[in-house]
């Protein structure tokens, strides 16, 4: 039943030559609670010209599934942007690379790979689990006193990613992870911000702090990663496919030396910075909220015990933990407004004719928050995951890794990671907030993902697991 494209046109901002709506989008408020506030004032469909950008923001959940679902194809588009065109060598990469035959091709490559690990031999369930017993011994070591458990997290994260990508781990202080980490750092924080030389791109001329610490960043990256690459190609043998590198199939047709790089760097930033950043919203959440750690806690000694390791079949009997792992997705989704789509052709939006080449802005936030269909948004509840039953439920209007053509490459490994982490975290210690220190902010800082501020916990083991693993 195709709606007519009404007449009505979609309200937009007010605007000026050259500009655009820029003086009406300031105040300093990050894009997704700025967009949900004008949700407000102009209806949850709106629309601003960001410079000389006609862009349209969706804010309600039938909307972002016409985007991205039932009209994907129409809206599976990508903007160019100064700033992304240099992280990704002119788009060689899935996530910033425009809808191209090619882009489809490598996109596919890349997804079959990361599914062929999931399926099966296990093999992914050992990788992870190896890397959760050095993150519970390096956390228990930490001694009884507050400590930042970032860099630990994170360090565990890289390491799943680098041995399916590389076959490769780091380990505790390894001087290469703290510059991946560093220039990881760099490039969330100076990528896609809605700087203005993504608006303006001739403003690349111009020196530009952000730009400049951009591409050092990159610069890193790039050497770093090819002497991984060689290091990889030199140690290839013809047996089985060890890794992402060796399976995807990455030298078929017009896949080149730079999608390669791309398709590693890739893995490496998205696989790292998501999952790492989930993991630590949700840690930051059991602080404010030690009844639901308690929770989670007494469902795994009743449904695992405290004698072996959770594994992957241990899931069906764990449904409160998958919960928590959502609600954190949800009121802390790491990438509050998707990356930018494109219209490819004209289509329509909620019966709005949307012409070709429109930005469109999915925001999950309000999404994520909207009262009519949360109740209480703000408030960290796992329970509205669960049904009268006391059985998992998935509300529609809960979309944390997108959908369509453009949803996350990564989803099955990021929830395998996310509940393979989590579970064995709580099984194996308790985490508590440090005497005196003050509770986590809740706030964030937006890079191109939503990161929580640094905060300490102390950790303590649970019985049967003083030194972190078996
Ligand atoms: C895209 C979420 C983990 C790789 C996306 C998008 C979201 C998302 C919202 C954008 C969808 C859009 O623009 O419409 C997440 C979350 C994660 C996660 C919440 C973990 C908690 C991962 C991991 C990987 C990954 C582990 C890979 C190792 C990608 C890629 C894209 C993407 C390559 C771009 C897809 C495209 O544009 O075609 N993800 N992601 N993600 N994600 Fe993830
Ligand atoms: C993270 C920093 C890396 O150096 C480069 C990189 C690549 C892919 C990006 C990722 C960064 C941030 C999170 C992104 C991911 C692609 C999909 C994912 C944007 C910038 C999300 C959540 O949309």
């Amino acid at each position: 039943d195709v709606k007519p494209p009404s007449r009505g046109s979609i309200p937009c901002l007010p605007r000026i030559p050259i500009l655009g709506s820029l003086p009406w989008l300031g105040g300093g408020l990050p894009p997704h609670l700025l967009f949900s506030q004008l949700a407000h004032r102009y209806g949850s469909l709106f629309a601003f010209y960001l410079g000389p950008h006609y862009t349209v923001v969706v804010n309600n959940h039938q909307h972002a599934r016409e985007v991205l679902l039932q009209r994907g194809r129409d809206f599976a588009g990508r903007p160019s942007m100064v700033t992304t065109n240099l992280l990704t060598r002119g788009g060689k990469d899935i996530a910033f690379s425009d809808y191209s035959p090619l882009w489809k091709l490598h996109r596919r490559l890349v997804h079959n790979s990361f599914t062929l690990f999931g399926e099966g031999t296990g093999r992914l369930q050992d990788i992870v689990l190896s890397s959760v017993d050095s993150l519970c011994v390096e956390l228990l070591s930490g001694g009884r006193r507050g400590f930042d458990p970032s860099p630990a997290v994170t360090r565990a994260v890289t390491n799943v990613v680098c041995t399916l990508v590389f076959s490769a781990t780091y380990r505790h202080g390894d001087a290469e992870l703290q510059e991946v980490i560093r220039y990881n750092d760099g490039i969330v924080q100076t990528i896609t911000r809605g700087g203005l030389v993504d608006i303006y791109p001739w403003m690349k001329v111009f020196p530009n702090k952000s730009l400049s610490k951009l591409k050092d960043c990159i610069t890193v990256r790039d050497r770093l990663l090819t002497r991984k690459l060689e290091e990889h190609k030199a140690s290839l043998s013809d047996g089985e496919p060890r890794d992402l590198l060796d399976s995807s199939g990455l030298e078929d047709e017009g896949i080149t030396d730079d999608h390669v790089l791309m398709t590693a760097a890739e893995a490496f930033g998205a696989g790292v910075e998501t999952t790492s950043t989930t993991l630590l919203w949700i840690l930051a959440y059991l602080l404010h909220h030690p009844e639901v750690q308690d929770r989670v806690q007494r469902e795994l000694d009743e449904n695992v015990g405290t004698e072996r390791v959770v594994c992957m079949s241990d899931r069906g009997r764990l449904p409160y933990l998958d919960c928590v792992i959502n609600e954190g997705m949800r009121i802390r989704p790491v990438s509050p407004v998707l990356i930018p789509h494109i219209a490819m052709t004209d289509s329509s939006i909620g019966g709005h004719a949307i012409s070709r080449g429109t930005r469109v802005l999915v925001n999950m936030w309000s999404i994520h928050h909207n009262p009519q269909h949360w109740d209480k948004p703000d408030l960290f509840n796992p329970d509205r995951f669960l049904d009268d039953q006391g059985q998992r439920a998935t509300p529609t209007c809960f979309l944390p890794f997108g959908a369509g053509p453009r949803v996350c490459v990564g989803e099955s490994l990021a929830r395998l990671e996310l509940y393979l982490f989590l579970s064995s975290l709580l099984q194996r210690m308790s985490f508590r907030l440090p005497d005196e220190a003050p509770l986590p902010n809740l706030q964030g800082r937006l890079g191109v993902v939503l990161q929580p501020l640094p905060f300490k916990v102390v950790v303590t083991p649970r019985p049967g697991w003083e030194n972190g693993a078996k």
